[in-house]
């Protein structure tokens, strides 16, 4: 039997169908036996998984995760179950594993990591520990030998999600992950393609994944999106697909295919694509039902854009801004500050940036996180020309100062001035206070009107330090922080 382990990454109110566990087991349905424990509905994974161990022959646990809280979850998980059940292998996929394969070995409770695209890699890996294959014919695995050296296999292609079966989603209380938000009272989520085809330097997907991207046929994510509505009466849907638009024959083809599903939906797509996209292909998304646009706007400098290999421009983001306010789109455009190379102009010219959009739409949601690099694929030093070095071990991972650079709270790095974060900090509380974000559909209407009024002076006036009194209020009122709300 396989274990397929999701540990803990939001609050129960907040979780979603985990997506990575659903894809590999698609591929173990009807060849594997296996059972899906999640860590968002189960309060004591560890003593199910243990449970599971002591009744059945258990060959394998795998554990999913992403960098941040999910990995010490994970770790916490992993160490637990090798320290009780030693005999026990273990492999770790997603995020965290693929982009820092070698930390992650280092760990005593990982067997084997597997890097990007996961679903034949795992099959493989289960037909070895069977003795029916080698571990180094495995692509896309990470393994420690009989010596306890890391090997690392080369990458393995990525294949398009038409090439692997539907998720079982029969096999996961379905009902429980459709969870009410801002686009509806049962909101759910899909991944339509996977794998990013550009090169943004900061960014995580190339790293895990490479310079690809491969999209679901239209016909196919109608069908899973019908699915979706008509046996769990989903009303509404996320789609985490870096850009869920890329071509527009594409994009024009699906929006015709999902106009009769009456959804409402958010998805994230790039500022220099749309921005060519005609009008009637803009009316067309609107008709089937997009409501908010997730943007990577990144910077207010194109200096800065080019530095991140973002191939955007700011022109695009402000052609973006007018266009989503035409369309009756909400934009959500989130932003890295403080680029290594000039921080301090970077902050400048990016919250002037930022002012600029509002005065454009001011329905626009922004966000502001610091500029946190990822290491790349191939590269020579950890990153930003070695001026950051990454922890080894799991365990240095979880501690608070690398949980706060995870999460883009402060990345401690050389090249930023505490008067600069503080500046950055001090401006998100502010702009997020004088426009309270849509999304929180927690927040009663007296709380926003507070933080409108308490805010309006310093947004108007530009003052931005020391916004005690803005502190003070998101104490009692608790809004979510877009991106980070889904904690
Ligand atoms: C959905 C999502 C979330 C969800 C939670 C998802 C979850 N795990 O439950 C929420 C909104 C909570 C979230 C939060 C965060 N996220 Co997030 N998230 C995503 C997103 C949009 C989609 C992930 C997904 O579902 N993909 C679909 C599945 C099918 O693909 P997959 O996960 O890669 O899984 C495949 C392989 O990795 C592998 N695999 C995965 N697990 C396993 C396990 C085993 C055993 C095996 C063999 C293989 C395997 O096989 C799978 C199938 O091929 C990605 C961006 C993207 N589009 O990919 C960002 C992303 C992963 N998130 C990211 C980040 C940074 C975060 C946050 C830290 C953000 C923040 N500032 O707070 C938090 C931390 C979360 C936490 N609690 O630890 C980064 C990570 C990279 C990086 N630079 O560190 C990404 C890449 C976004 C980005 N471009 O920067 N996130």
């Amino acid at each position: 039997m396989i274990i397929l382990f999701h540990p803990r990454a939001t609050k129960p109110r907040n979780c979603r169908l985990p997506l990575a566990i659903l894809a590999l087991a698609a591929v173990l349905e009807g060849r594997e036996e296996y059972e899906i424990i999640d860590g968002n509905l189960d309060d004591k994974p560890v003593d199910s998984i243990l449970s599971f161990i002591d009744s059945r022959k258990v060959d394998l646990v795998g554990v999913s995760c992403m960098p941040g809280p999910q990995m010490v979850a994970a770790m916490e998980a992993s160490r637990e179950i090798r320290r009780l059940r030693p005999h026990i292998k273990i492999v770790w996929g997603g995020y965290f594993p693929s982009i820092y394969p070698d930390s992650t070995l280092n760990a005593k409770y990982v067997d084997f990591v597997v890097r990007g695209q996961g679903e034949e890699t795992l099959l493989e890996l289960i037909d070895a520990l069977r003795g029916k294959r080698s571990f180094d014919s495995i692509l896309g695995l990470s393994y420690k030998d009989t010596f306890g050296l890391h090997r690392t296999n080369a990458e393995r292609p990525m294949k398009g999600p038409d090439s692997f079966p539907w998720s079982p989603f029969h096999r996961l209380p379905v009902e429980q992950y459709l969870r009410p938000s801002f686009f509806g009272k049962r909101t759910a989520v899909h991944h339509a393609s996977i794998g990013c085809p550009f090169n943004c330097s900061f960014c995580g997907v190339h790293a895990a994944y490479g310079r690809e991207e491969r999209m679901e046929s239209p016909e196919r994510t109608v069908d899973i999106l019908k699915h979706l509505v008509s046996k769990y009466g989903a009303d509404s849907v996320q789609f985490y697909d870096m850009n869920f638009f890329l071509r527009e024959d594409h994009a024009r083809k699906l929006m015709d295919l999902m106009m009769p599903l009456n959804l409402r939906w958010w998805c994230e797509g790039r500022v220099d694509i749309m921005s060519r996209y005609s009008d009637e292909t803009m009316a067309t998304i609107k008709g089937a039902g997009c409501a908010m646009i997730f943007f990577g706007a990144e910077s207010g400098s194109d200096w800065a854009l080019k530095e991140m290999q973002k191939g955007i421009t700011t022109e695009q983001t402000l052609i973006m801004a007018r266009r989503t306010r035409q369309f009756g789109i909400i934009p959500e455009f989130s932003f890295v500050v403080g680029n290594p190379k000039d921080p301090e102009r970077d902050t400048r010219e990016t919250l002037r940036f930022i002012r600029k959009i509002k005065r454009i739409n001011p329905d626009s949601e922004i966000i502001v996180q610091h500029y946190t690099p990822t290491p790349q694929r191939g590269s020579m030093y950890g990153d930003v020309d070695g001026q950051i070095s990454f922890p080894d071990t799991p365990a240095e991972w979880a501690t608070k100062k690398w949980m706060d650079f995870t999460l883009r709270i402060d990345t401690s790095a050389p090249w930023m001035k505490r008067k600069t974060k503080k500046l950055i900090d001090n401006f998100e509380i502010v702009v997020g206070s004088r426009w309270p974000t849509v999304q929180d559909i927690r927040a009663p209407r007296w709380s926003r009107t507070v933080l409108k009024t308490l805010s309006a002076w310093r947004y108007a006036l530009r003052i931005y330090s020391f916004p005690i009194e803005l502190q003070w209020a998101h104490q009692f009122i608790q809004l979510r922080k877009p991106k980070r709300e889904s904690l």
